[in-house]
């Protein structure tokens, strides 16, 4: 164990510290025909992220049912609220609302699921933070329109944003616009509904989509404050911090370019314009973005807080030769100092305070730390006649990230909340198996589609209902908790 982990932690969590979890349609609802729900790029894409989609949907894509939260919902919110959550993170299916992603009206009955779902939270007094967009492009603007890498997506993304505005507004403060936004330029067609492979891609029209989300992002901001004047909209970015593989200084710059890459996306969203580094990169690849002066006042509109998922840091080396290890949409240079998970992710608690301190002194907008968690293989057994999972790798796991975020509230970065992703079972992104387990509640599903779908408490949901309870105050300074 490193020196870090045996540190006391230096200061309890603030005041109204915002615990919960985190969850996306895709990944949990089901039902995707149900509803009036259009079909979305996940409906096409059966083996997750990893793997090419398919024409149309096909049966063995276990998001068609998920973990049926479509219908579940009000039995699992009121486990959430059961463990003490202050929050819950949930993604709108866009093909929920417009089916077509083109339509002129939205489907009443997409609304009024996500009305069941508001009124569930308030009953329970748990407060939505509502992610717009979550790898969940409506199939018909991938597929007529080439995602995002065709402007008429701002008009469409602003007519789906002024809906839940109005309709929503009353009810849900905290909003994100793009979930991992930066992941587009490793998974366009996940992330931007682009239907090409990477390799496919210019840079040019890579980056012009970019643009376009990026001015989506500014518009509706600059909506969201007008609609509901005390709204927070957020930005969503992968977080990894990048470390040099050695002191090289020309590894020391390939971990610059690398950081630089992810920077750009909270940079502008911070800071209202292209940082010079990436027009540095334009200039240098013949790339020419069709800019308004319209897109510029949009930029400008900048957000109220700073959102991100953390899983792993990576390393860089000027080395191109050295294979790169899996992760969380991009993988890096395997760093030789740290373990991993089943699934190959390295896990590196302290890189969570090393990219809080980063992004407060970079940015210095609050921080919501909105996905971490780990991905396991979980085994169901009985104690006392009821179904459990004995999961202290994931306690242990939770409570080293936790620890570093205490530290880096310490070191004076504001937080705001953290929600541990896929706070219930869910289906992988990745790889789009219910095997890859991160939830604190067990969801009797199986990779080949089996299962009741019946929820059981782990032994990690009685521990966060205790961190929650005190405020964080039982997260323990790096001691075994086994
Ligand atoms: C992020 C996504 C999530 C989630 C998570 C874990 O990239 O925002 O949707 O799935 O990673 O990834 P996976 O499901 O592949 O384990």
């Amino acid at each position: 164990m490193s020196q870090a982990m045996t540190k006391p932690a230096t200061g309890p969590f603030p005041d109204g510290f915002l615990w919960g979890g985190a969850t996306a349609a895709n990944q949990i609802e089901g039902a995707y025909a149900e509803g009036g729900k259009g079909l979305s790029i996940q409906d096409v894409m059966p083996k997750g992220i990893t793997a090419p989609p398919t024409e149309g949907p096909t049966d063995d894509n276990l998001k068609q049912v998920a973990i049926d939260f479509y219908h579940r919902y009000a039995e699992d919110i009121a486990l959430f609220a059961e463990m003490g959550f202050k929050v819950y993170r949930f993604s709108i299916a866009w093909s929920r609302i417009f089916p077509n992603g083109d339509d002129e009206q939205p489907n009443e009955e997409g609304l009024a699921f996500y009305e069941r779902v508001l009124d569930e939270l308030e009953k329970h007094g748990i407060e939505p933070l509502v992610t717009i967009s979550h790898y969940e492009t409506p199939l018909n603007l991938a597929r007529s329109y080439g995602g995002w890498t065709n402007r008429a997506l701002i008009g469409f993304y602003e007519r789906y944003c002024r809906i839940l505005f109005e309709r929503f507004g009353s009810r849900v403060k905290y909003w994100l616009t793009f979930n991992e936004i930066n992941s587009i330029i490793h998974e366009p067609f996940v992330s931007g509904g682009i239907p090409l492979p990477r390799q496919g891609l210019t840079e040019q029209d890579l980056y012009q989509a970019i643009h376009h989300e990026l001015v989506a992002s500014g518009r509706v901001t600059r909506m969201a404050h007008g609609l509901m004047p005390d709204a927070q909209v957020g930005c969503m970015i992968v977080a990894h911090p990048v470390y040099p593989l050695t002191p090289s200084p020309d590894d020391v710059e390939q971990a610059m370019h690398t950081a630089h890459a992810s920077y750009a996306f909270g940079d502008i969203h911070c800071r209202g314009e292209y940082p010079g580094y990436l027009l540095r990169h334009f200039r240098d690849n013949g790339v020419e973005l069709d800019v308004t002066e319209q897109d510029r006042e949009d930029l400008r509109n900048t957000v109220d807080f700073v959102s991100f998922s953390y899983y792993m840091s990576i390393c860089e080396s000027a080395d191109a030769s050295i294979t790169k290890g899996p992760g969380n949409i991009m993988g890096g240079v395997p760093n030789p100092t740290l373990e991993a998970s089943e699934w190959g992710w390295q896990i590196d608690p302290q890189g969570l305070r090393v990219i809080i301190n980063d992004y407060w002194e970079r940015w210095q907008k609050p921080l919501f730390i909105v996905e971490n968690g780990l991905g396991a293989l979980d085994v169901l057994v009985e104690v006392d006649g009821v179904p459990t999972v004995e999961d202290d790798y994931r306690i242990r796991y939770m409570n080293d990230h936790l620890v570093q975020v205490r530290e880096a509230i310490a070191d004076g970065a504001q937080v705001m909340g953290y929600t541990s992703w896929g706070c219930i079972d869910i289906v992988s992104a990745g790889t789009s198996q219910l095997s890859k387990r991160y939830g604190f509640i067990y969801v009797d599903r199986n990779d080949d589609g089996t299962g009741t779908l019946e929820r059981y408490r782990k032994k990690s949901f009685g521990w966060y209902r205790d961190v929650i309870a005190s405020d964080g105050a039982v997260v323990d300074n790096g001691v075994a908790v086994a």
